[in-house]
């Protein structure tokens, strides 16, 4: 499953986000609560179902009314000061959580109501920009310093008359969640020594950067986007980089009063209705927040998970299918699994992603949607239904 980790300041909204994106409202009746941990849950991205092409929905636990739910690993890192790969704050052990993360959502308090240590100050009185900057240099440092930590062994490897140089960096770079294709694309964007003794650290950090743009890219939440500054938001929404407001506290207070049947409401509905029994404080509430979410387009939750996944790593679901004129599965269940695979992969790279055993068998493939068989050059859309031939 992808990884997208929380990262920012104390006090910018990243446990609300997580407690927001893990609930799982989605099917909150027969399907057990998805935290796995504190700091550890399962939140969804969400595409249009396949379904929708046919007579009738499909009625999976994570489809509603064709607006399908994908499952991501989402991590709450704890609060990043500036310094914490040199251990300040809770340091380094929490960046260390950041090595399995497909990608890190930067979760900044774009109402710029807390300093850069997370304690309350005036809202409008700290620049939001300097979070982003300061996550951003603080993953780089982090990275650097676990490079240099690295660079004796590298160095003794290369007394070995085998040695290679970007052999080596590979196994290194790899720990981090680095491909073989990040790993090529790190070492071709810099100049370096053949010699891993003559590497100074600026050339490590040099690295350290590229890795963290290949490895770590980060998406900001511009979060608190109900209480900031209309400049704020706009000089953060300027910035080179994916950005979205977000209200994180909104999204919670939504999948609340859903689960509450308060109001009709689906993570990522760029609008809603109040529809239950409320008290008059619970309307006002309410209403407070149809502005904001009006005026965003949503919560932007949602949307800050969707972009990371189909944007920033440009992933398309496909779905492996047993039936392909049922579009089921051995045991029935109508488009039981989605698959997050990057842009240009193949039936056969579903096929591995499904199992190592069905993609080492892997003979043919069909798509279910035209009933036709697809060669092995195909590149896989967004939505395709695939049924995979296979001798395993
Ligand atoms: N107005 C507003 N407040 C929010 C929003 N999201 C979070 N907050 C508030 O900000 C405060 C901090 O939120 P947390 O989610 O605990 O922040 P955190 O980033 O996890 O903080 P640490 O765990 O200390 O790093 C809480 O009082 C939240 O209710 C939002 O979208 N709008
Ligand atoms: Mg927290």
């Amino acid at each position: 499953m992808l990884t997208v980790a929380l990262a920012g300041k104390p006090n910018a909204g990243k446990s609300t986000f997580f407690e927001a994106a893990t609930r799982d409202s989605v099917e909150s009746a027969n399907y057990p609560f998805t935290t796995i941990d504190p700091n550890h849950g399962v939140a969804y991205v969400r595409t249009a179902c396949p379904c929708l092409d046919r007579e009738e929905r499909c009625g999976h636990e994570h489809c509603r009314d064709g607006k399908r739910y994908v499952p991501v690993e989402l991590l709450d890192v704890a609060g990043l000061v500036p310094g914490a790969h040199e251990g300040r704050g809770l340091g380094n052990q929490f960046l260390d959580e950041l090595t399995n993360a497909d990608a890190v959502i930067a979760v900044v308090d774009a109402a710029g109501a807390t300093n850069a240590e997370g304690e309350p100050v005036e809202v409008g009185s700290y620049d939001p920009i300097e979070e982003v900057d300061f996550v951003e240099s603080e993953l780089v440092e982090w990275l650097a310093d676990i490079l240099g930590r690295n660079w004796e062994t590298i160095e003794r490897r290369s007394r070995s008359p085998e040695f290679d140089v970007d052999e080596a960096l590979a196994d290194v770079l790899t720990g981090f969640g680095a491909t073989e294709a990040d790993v090529a694309a790190c070492l071709r964007a810099i100049d370096y020594p053949e010699d891993p003794i003559a590497w100074e650290d600026d050339d490590r950090h040099e690295l350290a950067e590229v890795l963290r743009r290949e490895t770590k890219p980060i998406l900001v939440a511009a979060n608190k986007a109900d209480i900031a500054p209309e400049e704020n938001l706009e000089r953060l929404l300027a910035l080179d980089q994916p950005v979205v407001p977000t209200t994180a506290e909104g999204e919670l207070a939504l999948r609340r009063a859903a689960e509450a049947d308060l109001v009709d409401y689906d993570p990522g509905d760029e609008e809603f209705s109040i529809v239950g029994e409320v008290s008059d404080d619970q309307r006002g509430a309410l209403e407070g927040l149809q502005d904001t979410v009006r005026e965003h387009e949503g919560t932007g939750v949602q949307t800050a998970l969707n972009e990371s996944i189909y944007e920033m790593l440009d992933r398309i679901t496909a779905y492996p299918v047993e039936d392909q004129s049922k579009w089921t599965d051995a045991t029935g269940t109508v488009l039981p699994d989605a698959h997050l695979l990057r842009r240009g992969a193949t039936p056969r790279d579903l096929a591995f992603a499904v199992h190592s055993d069905i993609g080492e068998g892997y003979l043919h493939a069909v798509d279910a949607r035209s009933g036709r068989d697809i060669g092995d050059d195909h590149e896989l859309e967004e939505g395709d239904v695939i049924k995979i031939v296979s001798t395993a």
